[in-house]
């Protein structure tokens, strides 16, 4: 884990119930003491920066990238409803997870039906067995989700299953999931709603802080109880109905908090605004991206059917082979993909999703083809083609294709660096494969028929170019300026092992440093490993510009809000560049991280290894 200049944890020993200028309220002791043993700090400040290491190559975030393919569940008390909602004139309002809001559901009427839900077949065992039979490797179930509605005993309210249901008061269903996952090694994941239709303390301005206490409260609990991999944050977006004041200064204290609480944590970026600065992961919605995104790892979250929470209206079922294919789509553009189950108001998991699972998980299952997705991404040296996806493992590329071209005819790579392609082999057939080098790639012909109607896969085992010895770098020259305009000397002179800074509202470069006001410059050289085309990626607020080899790659100086920017360059392996970095902040976030890609690299912030003050 590389760790950059930090001025000891940021974490929030008192909640921060801020929703303008920070203001502190004294905690209590249920809603912000760090777990026992974890170290307490001092309260964030100038010299505070919150990227506490690479999501891209981080040992934390290695699970993550590794597994691809997660499971949703979608359950609460809206599940009680399955989806109708008859209104006192007889009409029938249809909705799902939203049902309380858009049938505009009275308070009380809502929190009647809620005291009837009993999801007495709830079965921890079958949904963690139904996961392990998609291929599934990580769980994600709503603790709680807009309606407030929290589905453990928690201590913060009554307005849970425990308290307020008809379901077995000796009963804990995120236990019995935490316990059933365990088992199987699967990861469990908790989603939990900001936005909250429920707390009456949650819509008014002065009230918010009371709100904020019992969510930290919540959280800790999960954490303390569950101990969940990952947290899924949700309703984080302005909005109204009710009134939604969570800002980004709640989700800077927020996030710092949890990561105190729990180090390991892997959270998504709606813990804040939903943007590339915030958490470890983007999350695109009922949508794959068409490539890896720039700046932060993803994972694309969609439904089996077309509704979240259980509605017995919504038989729109996908098939297995769409499902497998948008699983296919996002490993080869390095992303997640989480699907979505919403039990019943028994708690049973639709028998059409099960199906649907399992034929996912019988594809990836035969003849090694899970190779395609686990621990499989984008591949770099080829460009997609448009009979199907390519994904890479190390030295393996795996050519998933849709349309197969029939015995005899070719299927078209086009390669973006130089590569050789050692063996070729189609999973599952002993057929034979032939492989040419053709205008700007390969031609690749099977000599027979297609496997499966979903995707046949061909493994290309590949020799790349053999990349430089890595380098003994100890980082970029750090001249630090208490001015936003680089100029006098600069306050502090120091050697960064990267650029990977987070600073938001609070933080700064240096104690001596003002959170407001300041700037960087970076210099000296950097050292590719691989002698191609290498894309710069700068994540940056407020202004940025990047030079090297002399060149300026990128030039973004109009104040901006958390933005990438990119430029790309040819370099040669071995070789060492000048690099130059310089990043100003006005007021507000701050945020400044440098990262690379090429044919041969992954996406990453560029590691210290490759980069020499001088
Ligand atoms: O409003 C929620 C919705 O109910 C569902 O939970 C999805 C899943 O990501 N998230 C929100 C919509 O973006």
């Amino acid at each position: 884990m590389s760790m950059t200049a930090t001025r000891g944890r940021a974490i929030a020993l008192t909640v921060a119930l801020a929703t303008g200028p920070l203001a502190l309220v004294p905690a209590t002791a249920s809603t912000a003491a760090p777990r026992a043993g974890a170290a307490a700090a001092a309260e964030p400040g100038p010299g505070t920066n919150y990227a506490i290491d690479d999501p891209f190559t981080s040992d934390r975030t290695s699970w993550f990238r590794a597994d691809r393919f997660g499971m949703f569940i979608h359950f609460g008390a809206y599940s009680n409803l399955e989806g109708e909602y008859t209104r006192p004139n007889g009409t029938v309002c249809r909705n799902a997870e939203w049902i309380m809001r858009e049938c505009a559901i009275p308070k009380g009427e809502y929190e009647k039906q809620a005291a009837t839900f009993n999801p007495k077949d709830f079965d921890a065992k079958a949904i963690v067995a139904a996961a392990k039979s998609a291929g599934q490797k990580y769980i994600v179930i709503t603790a709680k989700h807009h309606d407030g509605y929290a589905m453990w005993p928690t201590k913060q309210n009554n307005w849970n299953l425990r308290d307020h249901s008809s379901f077995d008061k000796n009963r804990d269903i995120l236990a019995e999931l935490k316990q059933a996952a365990d088992a199987e090694g699967i990861k469990l994941g908790l989603y939990y709603s900001i936005w909250d239709w429920h707390d009456p303390d949650f819509p008014n301005a002065d009230t918010f802080p009371k709100y904020k206490q019992r969510m930290y409260g919540q959280l800790k609990e999960l954490i303390d109880n569950y101990d969940p991999a990952l947290l899924w944050f949700d309703g984080e977006w302005d909005t109204d109905r009710p009134t939604n004041r969570w800002h980004a200064r709640d989700g800077e204290e927020l996030e710092s908090y949890l990561r105190d609480l729990d180090p390991n944590l892997v959270i998504n970026n709606r813990v804040n605004k939903r943007r590339v600065t915030d958490g470890d992961y983007g999350t695109p919605e009922q949508e794959i991206p068409k490539a890896p995104e720039d700046g932060q790892l993803w994972e694309s979250c969609m439904t089996i059917n077309g509704t979240w929470g259980y509605a017995r209206h919504d038989t729109n079922w996908k098939s297995g082979t769409e499902l497998t294919r948008n699983l296919l789509n996002t490993s080869s553009r390095s992303g997640n993909y989480l699907l979505n189950v919403g039990p019943d108001k028994l708690g049973r998991v639709p028998a059409p999703s099960t199906a649907a699972l399992k034929e996912m998980g019988d594809w990836l299952g035969r003849s090694g083809q899970g190779a395609a997705v686990y621990k499989a991404g984008f591949p770099g040296v080829v460009s997609q083609p448009d009979w199907g996806v390519v994904s890479r493992s190390g030295n393996d590329l795996y050519a998933s294709v849709y349309k197969w071209p029939g015995a005899g005819k070719q299927l078209h790579l086009r390669a973006t660096t130089g590569f050789k392609v050692d063996s070729a082999r189609v999973l599952g057939s002993d057929q034979k494969v032939t492989v040419t080098k053709a205008g700007d790639g390969y031609d690749i012909t099977p000599a027979g028929d297609a496997t499966n109607p979903t995707a046949t896969v061909i493994k290309l085992s590949i020799t790349p170019a053999a990349p430089a010895a890595e380098g003994h770098g100890t980082g970029l020259k750090a001249e630090i300026f208490d001015n936003d305009q680089l100029s006098g000397s600069p306050k502090v002179t120091r050697t960064d092992p990267t650029i990977n800074y987070a600073w938001r509202f609070r933080g700064s470069p240096a104690e001596n440093i003002p959170a407001d006001h300041f700037g960087t410059r970076w210099t000296g050289t950097i050292e590719p490993r691989y002698s191609e085309k290498y894309q710069f990626a700068t994540v940056s607020d407020d202004t940025v510009r990047v030079w090297v080899d002399g060149k300026l790659l990128i030039d973004h100086t109009t104040p901006h809000g958390p933005s990438v920017d990119k430029g790309t360059i040819d370099l040669q392996a071995g070789r060492k560049y000048s690099i130059k970095v310089e990043h100003t902040e006005r007021t507000g976030e701050a945020y400044m991280k440098l990262l690379w890609s090429s044919p041969n690299t992954p996406q990453q912030v560029v590691p210290k290894s490759q980069l020499s003050p001088n």
